[in-house]
């Protein structure tokens, strides 16, 4: 079977990402529609060899769509899911629109895989930080259940797309060349700075991407008890999200026990080197599909805590990859529309 495939936001870094792993992953599509703004529209972008146009979005783009990727920010799916959906399509959206809606599955393929199956034509692919931070402490929180989860975030530039990737750069040039630098995507500069998230800030102090890592990680994990707190800032790093992460458990949970699960766990990969001190770094975890997990180590002043650091690729797994994971697992599923291959 082969599958009518849209990307909505192609032009993106996530929607480049998206093109590329459809590519790279074989995953089986039979047409594939890039849509993204007016602005983009006549432009081509590469894809198995050929060049393919950009078209603007509108409501005839999902018309025999099986399959559409959005990755145009909340706004614009809130106006094209829906469409897309009524036009037959399952849309995997990366957008933070449905995510906390009770009708639409919140996916991490290495952690609740069976909660997609559940859709009602949008399935939800988390926020990065919360995907980054899932795929590590599921499996610790299934042999343990943790009570507590104190995280703090160092999040890259990519996480704001493609053009704010771009004006780190041209701040980092300006300043070594004695200018001021400006800040257009950000609200600050970025290059040689680091300031915290700015999303809109809640009655009690936490911004919106902080809540998106309690609110998301409680629904993905089916757990409305678990206790977490973050505080999420933004690093003059290009792309790679890390995360320092303290877990707190019932009882002790050794940092040998922990390294077992995680050198076993998918979608994980252990860097742990204490002798020459190296441990996850966004420069390594850049392009790579795992999550890189290291420096665990029991939390001194807590006999139930857990000390671990991550980095992983915020384009790739923590939205990109994570979304084509939910659609092969449709795919696996049989849960897709699709035209069946004729064999000759
Ligand atoms: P465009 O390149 O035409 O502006 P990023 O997160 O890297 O900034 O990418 C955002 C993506 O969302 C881009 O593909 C962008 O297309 C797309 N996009 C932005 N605004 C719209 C819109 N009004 N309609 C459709 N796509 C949009
Ligand atoms: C960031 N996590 O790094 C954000 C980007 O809800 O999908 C993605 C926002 C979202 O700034």
């Amino acid at each position: 079977k082969s599958y009518r495939v849209a990307i909505l936001g192609a032009t993106g870094a996530v929607g480049q990402e998206l093109l590329e792993l459809l590519e790279n992953r074989n995953f089986p599509v039979s047409d594939l529609r890039l849509l993204a703004s007016e602005r983009s529209a006549g432009r081509t972008l590469p894809f198995q060899g050929e060049n393919l146009p950009v078209e603007a979005v509108s409501e005839k783009a999902f018309e025999n769509a099986d399959l559409v990727l959005a990755s145009a920010g909340g706004s614009i799916s809130k106006t094209w899911a829906p469409k897309a959906v009524a036009a037959g399509a399952v849309v995997i959206d990366n957008s933070s629109a449905f995510r906390m809606n009770p009708e639409v599955p919140l996916v991490v393929p290495e952690v609740n895989p069976e909660a997609a199956a559940n859709h009602k034509g949008i399935i939800a692919n988390p926020n990065c930080t919360t995907i980054l931070m899932t795929v590590a402490v599921w499996p610790l929180h299934k042999v343990s259940p943790v009570q507590r989860l104190v995280a703090a975030t160092y999040q890259s530039a990519s996480g704001a797309g493609a053009k704010a990737m771009e004006e780190v750069k041209i701040q980092a040039s300006a300043i070594l060349e004695g200018k001021q630098p400006v800040a257009e995507v950000f609200p600050y500069p970025l290059a040689f700075n680091v300031f915290p998230h700015n999303t809109p800030l809640n009655e009690f102090g936490y911004c919106e991407e902080e809540m998106k890592m309690v609110n998301e990680t409680r629904k993905i994990f089916g757990s409305q008890d678990i206790r977490i707190t973050a505080t999420c800032v933004r690093v003059p790093v290009l792309r790679s999200h890390s995360e320092a992460i303290n877990l707190e458990f019932e009882v002790p949970f050794s940092p040998e026990k922990a390294r077992e699960v995680l050198s076993q766990a998918p979608g994980v990969k252990l860097v742990e080197d204490w002798k020459a001190n190296h441990f996850p770094m966004p420069i390594e975890a850049t392009g790579r599909d795992e999550v890189l997990v290291g420096r665990i180590r029991q939390d001194i002043s807590n006999s139930c805590g857990l000390e671990l650091w991550l980095c992983g690729d915020q384009v790739r797994k923590g939205a990109a990859l994570n979304a084509i994971q939910i659609a092969e697992l449709l795919v696996a599923k049989n849960l897709l529309k699709g035209a069946v291959a004729v064999s000759h």
